[in-house]
C-alpha cells in the first residue's frame, strides 16, 4: 500500500496548483504576482492602443498621406479608404463623408495648419500652391517654379505632351499635344504647328 504523507508534511509541501491555506507557500504567491503582471500589462496594452486609435484621426497631418487617382497625392478621409486630391481639401466643398477635409483645425490658418505634404512653396516666399499643382503642367505658382527648375524637379513632358516655351501663361515647359496643328501658335517658336503631331 502507499505510504501517505503525514497531515502536518502535506500541509508544509502542498501540490502545485494547490494554495498553502495560510498563503505561505512561495510558489503560490509568485504564482499569482505573475498572472497579476501579465492581467495588468494586458490592460495597458489595450489602453494604449485605445489611446492611439482615438488620437489617430483627430490628428489632421498624422498618417493621412495617401496617393489619389492619377498618382496625385492626396488626403486620407477617416473612412481610411477615399483619397481626395491635395488641392480638394480646404476648397470649401466636402470632399470626405464627414468633411475632415474642410475641418477649421486643417483650413483655419492657410497654409501653416495644412500638413508639409498637401504644400508645394513656389521660388517667391510668400506664394504656394498644393502639392498636387506641382509638376501638373500648369503654370500654378504665376513664375513656372512649380514646373520648371530644381524646386519642383519635375519629370519631362511625356507623350501626352509637347515641350516647348509656350506663348501663354497657362503653360510652362509643355503644351497640351492636342494643341498641336490646330491653327494657332502655342509655342514661341511654332514647333506646335511645323514639327509637333498630335
Ligand atoms: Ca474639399
Ligand atoms: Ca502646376
Amino acid at each position: 500500500t502507499p505510504q501517505t504523507l503525514p497531515q502536518a508534511l502535506t500541509s508544509l509541501f502542498p501540490p502545485p496548483g494547490h494554495c498553502h491555506p495560510r498563503g505561505a507557500c512561495t510558489g503560490c504567491t509568485q504564482r499569482h504576482l505573475c498572472i497579476s503582471a501579465v492581467a495588468l500589462l494586458v490592460l495597458v496594452a489595450a489602453l494604449a492602443l485605445g489611446v492611439a486609435l482615438a488620437l489617430l484621426p483627430r490628428a489632421p497631418g498624422l498618417n493621412r498621406f495617401c496617393t489619389a487617382p492619377n498618382n496625385r497625392t492626396g488626403f486620407l478621409c477617416d473612412d481610411r479608404v477615399t483619397c481626395v486630391p491635395a488641392s480638394w481639401v480646404c476648397d470649401r466643398v466636402s470632399n470626405c463623408r464627414n468633411g475632415e477635409d474642410e475641418q477649421e483645425q486643417l483650413c483655419g490658418d492657410l497654409p501653416h495648419s495644412l500638413p508639409e505634404y498637401l504644400v508645394f512653396h513656389c521660388s517667391n516666399p510668400r506664394s504656394w500652391v498644393y502639392a498636387d499643382q506641382r509638376c501638373n503642367r500648369m503654370n500654378d505658382c504665376g513664375d513656372c517654379s512649380d514646373e520648371t527648375g530644381s524646386l519642383a524637379a519635375c519629370p519631362p513632358c511625356g507623350w501626352e505632351w509637347w515641350s516647348c516655351s509656350p506663348v501663354h501663361y497657362d503653360f510652362c515647359s509643355c503644351i497640351p499635344r492636342r494643341l498641336c496643328r490646330d491653327g494657332i501658335q502655342h509655342c514661341l517658336g511654332w514647333s506646335d504647328e511645323f514639327i509637333c503631331t498630335p
